[in-house]
């Protein structure tokens, strides 16, 4: 590994750290009760902890198959020790997560004969889709690759001023209209631009309005249609960007989208400053659909390659 790696995997790791902070706190000052005045882990203390785990937002049924886990190893032991509990916790943690269907995480690649690589952006207003899109252009642009961005959240003007913002910022171009547009041309627009341009990637934001509903899935499925007009099969990647601070309320999103569309990656933004970012591993134990991103602040590198492993591994790191 080169030096620069190194660095790069370091300062990342210390970023996840300080990011999972409050959920860390949280989750073990009552793991922490609820092991109080116990040497062995026995009956009580598995429903204390499956308290510890549902309150920690990681969700009724993956906390349930944590709880299964441990069981069957405390049962296969015999004596199992409070002291051994967090260790314990995290290989069962890791090897749940082992076991999900979700391919191994290829981040921030673009496949091959894919150009330009097209990202839609969707997820309910304020989760932090216009910040993701920054934060990823930047990813892609310090690669190397050329990036344009679309400003199909037509809802509200100050969304295409935040978009522009952004683009500034990371200096890529935006291709927009005025508020109130049509999204479907706006991205219509946009790959057309893109194609001009030979760029390598287009990220794409939409609106998040969810007061209706069946308007909202109308909309992107349109917006989707449109842009196939341009570059056949697209969008390669339908990015659902959800906020981890709202805890079970993510949750609740994720699958209320990916009912209603096509989603084919997911954004786990705002886990610093939350306790709720157990909920990272009940979405990637939940969900087929891998987890890509989690967002661990409001900066520009504040965007990170989600790695179920790192995670847990963070997580556990006292
Ligand atoms: N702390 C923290 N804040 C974030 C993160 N991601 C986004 N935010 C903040 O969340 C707020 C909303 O982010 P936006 O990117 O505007 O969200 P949006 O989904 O585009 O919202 P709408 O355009 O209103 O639908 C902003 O204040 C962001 O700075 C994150 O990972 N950590
Ligand atoms: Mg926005």
């Amino acid at each position: 590994m080169s030096l620069f790696k190194k660095i790069f995997s370091t300062q990342k790791k210390e970023t996840l750290d300080k990011g999972l902070e409050k959920t860390k706190t949280n989750f073990f000052s009552k793991l922490g009760k609820a092991v109080a005045g116990k040497s062995k882990v026995d009956d009580d203390v598995l429903d204390n902890l499956e308290e510890v785990l549902v309150t920690s937002d990681v969700g009724v049924d993956t906390t349930l198959k944590i709880i299964t886990r441990i069981e069957a190893r405390v049962a296969r032991d015999k004596y199992v020790g409070t002291e051994e509990l967090n260790g314990i916790l995290r290989e069962e943690i890791a090897g749940l997560l082992s076991e999900t269907d979700q391919n191994e995480n290829v981040g921030l690649s673009v496949p091959e004969g894919k150009k330009p690589y097209v990202i839609m952006v969707v997820g309910v207003n304020g989760v932090g889709k216009t910040t993701t899109i920054g934060k990823l252009a930047y990813q892609y642009k310090k690669q190397g690759l050329k990036v344009v961005l679309g400003a199909a959240d037509t809802f509200r003007a100050a969304a295409i001023d935040q978009l522009q913002v952004w683009a500034d910022r990371v200096d890529v171009p935006i291709v927009k209209q005025q508020m109130g547009s049509d999204p479907a041309s706006v991205a219509f627009d946009t790959l057309s631009s893109a194609v001009t341009q030979n760029a390598d990637v287009v990220i794409i934001d939409t609106a998040g309005r969810l007061h209706n509903k069946v308007n909202l899935m109308n909309e992107l499925t349109k917006v989707k249609r449109v842009m196939q007009k341009v570059v056949e099969n697209t969008p390669h990647e339908v990015l659902l960007v959800l906020d981890g601070s709202t805890g079970q309320n993510a949750f609740e999103q994720a699958k209320q989208f990916t009912k209603a569309t096509e989603v084919t990656a997911l954004a786990i933004t705002k886990l610093d400053g939350t306790a709720k970012g157990g909920v990272v591993i009940g979405i990637s134990d939940q969900f087929k659909i891998p987890v890509k991103f989690i967002g661990v602040g409001e900066g520009i590198e504040d965007l990170q390659v989600f790695n179920k492993y790192e995670f847990v591994d963070s997580f556990f790191k006292l």
